[in-house]
């Protein structure tokens, strides 16, 4: 892997996506063949003939060689057979073997629901289809979560409520055409910086941009018009919004007539959310929100709205989906160019697993277990008999899955490319369902993760650029991945992995694929006439050649199929109706609301150069340059009142836990809220962990957890920090609250829990060092927002 090419090293180009964020580049890859005969990629640039991005990477896609060249990649399975024990590597064979034989112990004795599976948006769609068959149609049971429980679900059950399926409506073209954009709880500028350059280019050539956040990101500071709005009160505003088109005569009544229902309990319903109510519960000033109506209006139905974890992450998240679609809706700027509700998707694949049905009770081609023909539809395919597939035993999320977990409901867990010891909202509960389950499998591409240390079998995946298999965008684009290098030592590709499992428990008859290419012909079989769900024109064959967006009914149609729902009898719904529907929506306040004792409001996000848990990105020395580390932010009024300075440790506490981080002292954020990224967790100290801290209360539609507004205590750290390791020094913080998690299953900072790989890249030791030394001078300027 680390060989250095000559100069007249004969490489070869070859064209991928990036593993990164939803937008879906298209990469091509520098690949050069070593003396051994292995391959490796020297250089990442991207793709001028993709549709995603023409050409364009950001600082992540464009590392993906540094990526790639980084240590600690898993080369062989890890086993222990006592949770006392230190794993020892194992063929990986072997491990597949021990792993359908627990399995299987443990569905002959519990009965199958209690294997639970937790999946996600960064497999491929190969190995997501694979997973739901496996769960659902072989072991029998429902339990299937992916982290896109945490990320998508609510847009899922928002769109599916307003608009009869999941998925965007329009496309990246509307980007080119609309008129104004309203970008509301969504950070483009960071988190989908490719479609924020296209977004901006739109701007600069007079289009406008409204941006409302509570937090000035860098995405706020290139609005025309930013809201500064209170946490959680983004109903109340989409709302008002509606209230002021209606008034001024700004809605399409042809549309609203011809396409939608439900409109006439609209304006009863918005009496209540007058500018002046609205600005009340928002903290916005009254003027701000009719400008933004304004906006909206004048650009009659050429405008467009992003949207991502700022509305999903919330007990609300699904109204907020259908409080958004209204206004689409009243205005008729919806399935044209130019215009629509878009989510825009986190994960690079979370658009396909979403397809694939690997939450709750879904099913390939957007189908669920509760309809009765879209069960039998699913056992034709899978050639099971009829009534193998049961409808009972659907869960209600991620976090209810693991409370199963930690209760002995569920008894063994198969992970596969999450982390979520450091990912899921009030982890305690994950840590307690790993620690109470009899079995836990966990598959990763490296060895050191916060969650492979709970795992007695430790499967070691390809990456996406050692194996084919499709992602599908953020506008049901698809692209394939090609195995342009080889996987270290046993690595194998998640797909294989799921199927070796498959057929060591005995399924040889639903599981026996030579390629990803032929799980992919299955997978079209899935096309659904109901929602336009169709890859009956798409074929690995011709992903060789050019990526396809679907609908795709046709492998001599067009690549591009932008605009969804319009067909030769014109705009029809996937609704019964065939219309669309305005869906009342009342203003909830968040679950957890600051009191005396929990003063603050905490939200939690992401920063541009780094990727969720650092597995990735941590390794990169030129993203942590630019990023360098954990912190919090808090308004300067509070800082004074705290007597926090720059620098200082400040604890975060909630009613689950805390952490301790050092303060940015800003005014990006409000007063009375504070905002930390989630990307550091226990691999680079104690107490970095936010998700100690956050909320898992859920919407109770989407299941989502509501990471973005929990309630907290902020104090000053007084101790100064030690010089020592990153133990002591977190233990020089004081007592530990009663019942807040002590993770010493947790791998210490700069060691290795197995004892086998390499210790952490230099940067990552130099980033603790950092930490503990209090480094935190640098912070402010790597914090995102600030040039
Ligand atoms: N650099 C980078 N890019 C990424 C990722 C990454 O880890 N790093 N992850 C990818 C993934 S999986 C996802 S899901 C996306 C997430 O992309 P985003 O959703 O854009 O990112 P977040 O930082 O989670 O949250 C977005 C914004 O929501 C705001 N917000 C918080 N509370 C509220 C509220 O009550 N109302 C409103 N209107 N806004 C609120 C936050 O202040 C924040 O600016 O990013 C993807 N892209
Ligand atoms: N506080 C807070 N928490 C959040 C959020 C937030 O906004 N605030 N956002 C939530 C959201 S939107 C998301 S999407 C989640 C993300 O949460 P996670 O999914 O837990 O985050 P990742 O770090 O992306 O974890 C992916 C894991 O898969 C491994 N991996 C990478 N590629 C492959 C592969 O090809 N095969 C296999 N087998 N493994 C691979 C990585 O090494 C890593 O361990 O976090 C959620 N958590
Ligand atoms: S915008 Fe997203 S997909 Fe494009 S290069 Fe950056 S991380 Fe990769
Ligand atoms: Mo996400």
């Amino acid at each position: 892997m680390t060989t250095t090419p000559r100069p007249q090293q004969e490489t070869q180009a070859v064209r991928t996506v990036c593993s990164y964020c939803g937008v879906g580049c298209g990469l091509v890859l520098d690949v050069a063949m070593g003396p051994d005969g292995r391959r490796t990629v020297l250089k990442a640039s991207g793709d001028k003939a993709h549709p995603a991005n023409a050409g364009r990477l950001c600082t992540k896609g464009a590392t993906t060689a540094d990526l790639l060249a980084a240590p600690g990649r898993l080369t062989s399975a890890l086993v222990r057979d006592d949770r006392g024990e230190e794993p020892v590597p194992s063929p990986v064979s072997d491990a597949i073997a021990e792993t359908a034989a627990r399995l299987r112990a443990i569905v002959d004795t519990h009965g199958p629901d209690a294997v639970a599976f937790y999946v996600s948006g960064q497999m491929s769609l190969e190995a997501q289809y694979l997973a739901n068959k496996l769960a659902k149609g072989f072991v029998g049971t429902n339990a299937i979560e992916s982290n896109s429980r945490l990320c998508m679900a609510s847009a899922g059950t928002g769109y599916k409520l307003s608009l009869g399926a999941d998925g965007p409506p329009g496309s990246y073209e509307d980007f080119d055409q609309a008129d104004v954009f309203l970008v509301i709880g969504s950070n483009m500028a960071d988190c989908h910086p490719i479609l924020f350059l296209r977004m901006m280019e739109r701007v600069k050539a007079g289009a406008r941009l409204i941006v409302v956040d509570p937090r000035r990101t860098a995405t706020a500071a290139k609005a025309d018009l930013f809201l500064q709005i209170r946490p959680g009160t983004d109903l109340a505003l989409l709302n008002g919004l509606l209230h002021l088109l209606h008034e001024d005569g700004h809605t399409d009544p042809e549309f609203v007539a011809a396409h939608t229902e439900g409109w006439e309990d609209l304006p009863g319903f918005l009496a209540d959310y007058a500018p002046a109510a609205v600005a009340e519960i928002t903290g916005l000033a009254e003027d701000d929100i009719r400008r933004a109506a304004r906006l909206i209006g004048e650009a009659g139905r050429q405008w467009m709205s992003c949207w991502t974890m700022g509305l999903n992450q919330s007990t609300h998240g699904t109204w907020n989906t259908n409080a958004l679609v209204n206004l689409h809706l009243a205005t008729g700027a919806i399935c044209r160019p130019g215009a629509g509700p878009f989510s825009l998707t986190g994960q690079p694949n979370a658009m396909g697993g979403r397809e694939m049905g690997y939450m709750g009770p879904g099913l390939p081609g957007q189908r669920s277990v509760l309809v009765p023909e879209e069960r039998a539809f699913t056992e034709d395919v899978w050639e099971l008999p009829p009534g193998t597939l049961r409808a009972d035993g659907v869960g209600q999320g991620t976090v209810e899955m693991f409370r199963k977990m930690a209760d002995g409901e569920i008894k063994a867990c198969w992970i596969i490319c999450t982390n979520p010891v450091a990912s899921v909202a009030n982890r305690r509960t994950v840590i307690e369902g790993l620690e109470a389950a009899e079995f836990v499998v966990t598959q990763d591409v490296f060895a050191d993760t916060e969650t492979n240390a709970y795992a007695d079998v430790v499967l070691p995946g390809a990456m996406w650029t050692e194996a084919e298999g499709v992602f599908v965008n953020s506008e049901r684009n698809l692209t394939l991945t090609r195995a342009a290098a080889d996987p270290p030592g046993e690595a194998m590709a998640d797909w294989r992995i799921i199927a070796e499992v498959a057929c060591a428990m005995g399924y040889e008859k639903g599981f026996s694929y030579d390629s990803a290419e032929q799980v992919f012909e299955e997978i079209r079989r899935f096309y659904n006439p109901k929602t336009q769900w169709d890859l009956r024109g798409v074929s690995y064959e011709r992903l060789r050649r050019t990526p396809v967006q679907w609908p795709a009914a046709r492998e001599d149609g067009p690549e591009r199929n932008p605009v969804r729902y319009v067909g030769d009898e014109g705009l029809r719904f996937p609704t019964a109706s065939g219309r669309a529907v305005f869906f009342a929506r009342p203003h909830l306040p968040a679950a957890e609301l600051p009191d005396d004792d929990y003063p603050f409001v905490l939200n939690t996000g992401r920063v541009q150069h780094q990727w969720h848990t650092l597995t990735k990105t941590g390794k990169v020395a030129k993203l942590n340059k630019l990023n360098p580390g954990p912190f919090v932010e808090l308004h300067p009024r509070d800082a004074d009142a705290l007597g926090v300075a720059e620098g200082d440790l400040v604890e975060v506490a909630s009613r689950r836990g805390r952490a301790v981080l050092p303060a940015v002292v800003t005014d990006r954020v409000r007063p009375g809220c504070c905002f930390a990224p989630f990307h550091w967790n226990d691999l680079f100290g104690e107490y970095l962990s936010i998700n100690a801290v956050t909320s898992d209360a859920v919407d109770p539609l989407s299941f989502q957890p509501e990471f973005k507004v929990c309630a907290v205590s902020l104090a000053k750290v007084a101790t100064p920090v030690r010089e020592a390791s990153g133990h002591e020094a977190a233990g020089s913080v004081g007592e530990e609250p009663a019942g807040t998690l002590t993770p010493t299953a947790v791998t210490p900072a700069g060691t290795d829990p197995f004892g086998l790989q390499p210790s952490p890249p230099p940067v990552l030791s130099a980033q603790e060092r950092q930490y503990l030394t209090g480094f935190l001078a640098g912070l402010g300027s790597g914090a995102p927002g600030v040039p």
